[in-house]
Parts: structure tokens; C-alpha cells; sequence
């Protein structure tokens, strides 16, 4: 039917965009877990249930393949819902991969040994609860990547942002970037791996400087779903219409995600 794209909030609507821009023949189902935003403060086992619902959600509205948007839902539930076995036909796919198949230049499900890597070192960006989770790390040692990871806990820039305080976001960014150069004074690669950073990737690249690659999610993500459809055309559905469920309350999300994504999205009830 759809393509699932599930997010805690209105972040994961940036992945969403960027993916119908790649993909505008798609059709998606766009899920935003409103009514328990945001996850950063939850447990992981809270975080795993929450998912866990809402991609069971999606695959019972039909889509067979569900992008977990939200880095905090990937790095808390998703090797756990894989591990425990999901249902025939169905798919669920993550934001993690493909920002270390970037790295690596390896495709989405492709299981091949691991090639060379061209950057060493790699600051990541992200919530406290991505960077306490150490997920980035554990799906590099899982492919026995040899990369000197250094995270920076961005906090604060979430909510500045959907405040749309943006001055403060760009502080905020500028100020993290300082703390995470003390602990690695010349990262080759940044990875902002939060749904809200790509809005602020001008402010990253600003304060790295131009000698550090920006790696931002979201266009990874669309290129990376893009190429797995092609793999799997089967998982595409039908239709190329694309709707927006939300658990909170729809008139108060439509206008945050309208004012979020500056273009009209109508959220409706799940
Ligand atoms: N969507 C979350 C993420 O990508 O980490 C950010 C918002 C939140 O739930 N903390």
C-alpha cells in the first residue's frame, strides 16, 4: 500500500521530505507518536513498547516496509524487534545503516564483508538518549568497522527548534561543536544524527568548517530507500498518495508540522 515512516514527533518529517523529493511517484504513511513526544527521556524498554506499536500500526494500515525515522526509536528498539523476528513480508529498517553505509559505501541489507573506510575520525551529533544508547558505536563494531567515533550529546536543540527559537539552536550548535572539539580537535567526517539536525546543517558546517563532511540523515536516508526500492520493488505498494497520522492531537500537529516543514501537511487521528 505505503511506505511506513515512523517518527516520536514532527522530526522524522524531514526524512519524509526528503525522501518524497527523491521519491515523488511514492505513496507513505507518515506516523507520529505525538501523544508520548519525546522519547529522549523515556527508558529504552519504554521506547521498544512505543515502537514496537506503532510499526505494528503500520503494518497492519499495509505498508510492508517501515522506516524507523526517529534516531532514538533505531538506537532503542530496533535490533531488539528484528532480533525477536518480525512477520512475513514485513520490514522494518532503520536511520543508523545507512549513515555508516555512507561512510562505508555499502547498500542498505547488503551483508558483504567490510571495505576500507576513508575517514578515521567521526564526531557525532545527537540527542543525550542516541548518545547514552551507544548504538552508532555498537553497528560499527558490529561490522567490524575501525572508526574513531566521538559523540557529542546536543542538548537543548531539539527543543529550540520546535520553539523555533532558532538563534538559540544555532548557539547551541555553535557550543557543542566547541565541546566536541576539546575531546577530537580535527574530525574528516560529522554525522548529525538526530531527525531536527538537518535544519541546522548550515550551523554544523559553519562551526566545523569547511575541511569536515557533513553527513546529514535525512538525504542519506531518501538515497539509501531509494536504492533499496529498486532492489525490492515489491515492498513499494500502491497509490502515490501520502497521509499523516498522529496519536497527540491533529489540529495542534498539523499547525506545529505546517510551521516545522513550511508547507501545509494535514495531520489525522491513528
Ligand atoms: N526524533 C528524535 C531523534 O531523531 O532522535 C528527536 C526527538 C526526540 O524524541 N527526542
Amino acid at each position: 500500500m505505503a511506505v511506513g515512516v515512523f517518527d516520536s514527533g514532527i522530526g522524522g518529517l524531514t526524512v519524509l521530505d526528503a525522501v518524497q523529493k527523491r521519491l515523488p511517484e511514492q505513496a507513505f504513511v507518515y506516523y507520529g507518536d505525538h501523544a508520548h513526544s519525546p522519547y529522549g527521556v523515556r527508558t529504552a524498554d519504554n521506547i521498544h513498547e512505543l515502537t514496537r506499536a506503532a510499526v505494528e500500526r503500520l503494518w497492519n494500515e499495509g505498508c510492508d516496509l517501515v522506516v524507523l525515522a526517529c534516531n532514538t526509536a533505531s538506537a532503542a528498539a530496533l535490533r531488539r524487534m528484528q532480533e525477536a523476528g518480525v512477520p512475513q513480508g514485513k520490514r522494518v529498517l532503520g536511520v543508523f545503516v545507512p549513515l555508516i553505509e555512507a561512510l562505508t559505501e555499502r547498500q542498505w541489507g547488503d551483508n558483504s564483508p567490510p571495505r576500507e573506510v576513508a575517514v578515521k575520525h567521526v564526531a557525532l551529533f545527537a540527542t543525550p538518549a542516541t548518545v547514552a544508547s551507544r548504538a552508532f558505536q555498537r553497528e560499527l563494531a558490529f561490522r567490524a568497522i575501525g572508526v574513531d567515533v566521538e559523540a557529542q550529546a546536543c542538548g537543548g536543540v531539539v527543543d529550540a527548534i520546535e520553539d523555533g527559537d532558532m538563534i538559540l539552536a544555532e548557539a547551541l550548535v555553535r557550543s557543542h561543536v566547541d565541546a566536541l572539539k576539546r575531546k577530537m580537535p580535527q574530525p574528516e567526517a560529522a554525522i548529525l544524527g538526530c531527525t531536527h539536525y538537518p535544519i541546522m546543517e548550515a550551523a554544523f558546517q559553519e562551526a566545523l568548517g569547511p575541511e569536515v563532511s557533513v553527513y546529514s540523515q535525512a538525504s542519506i536516508v531518501a538515497e539509501s530507500l531509494a536504492d533499496y526500492l529498486g532492489r525490492h520493488p515489491d515492498k513499494r505498494g500502491e497509490g502515490t498518495e501520502t497521509r499523516f497520522l498522529t496519536t497527540g492531537d491533529p489540529r495542534k500537529v498539523t499547525d506545529q508540522a505546517t510551521r516545522f516543514l513550511r508547507r501545509k501537511v494535514e495531520f489525522i487521528s491513528a
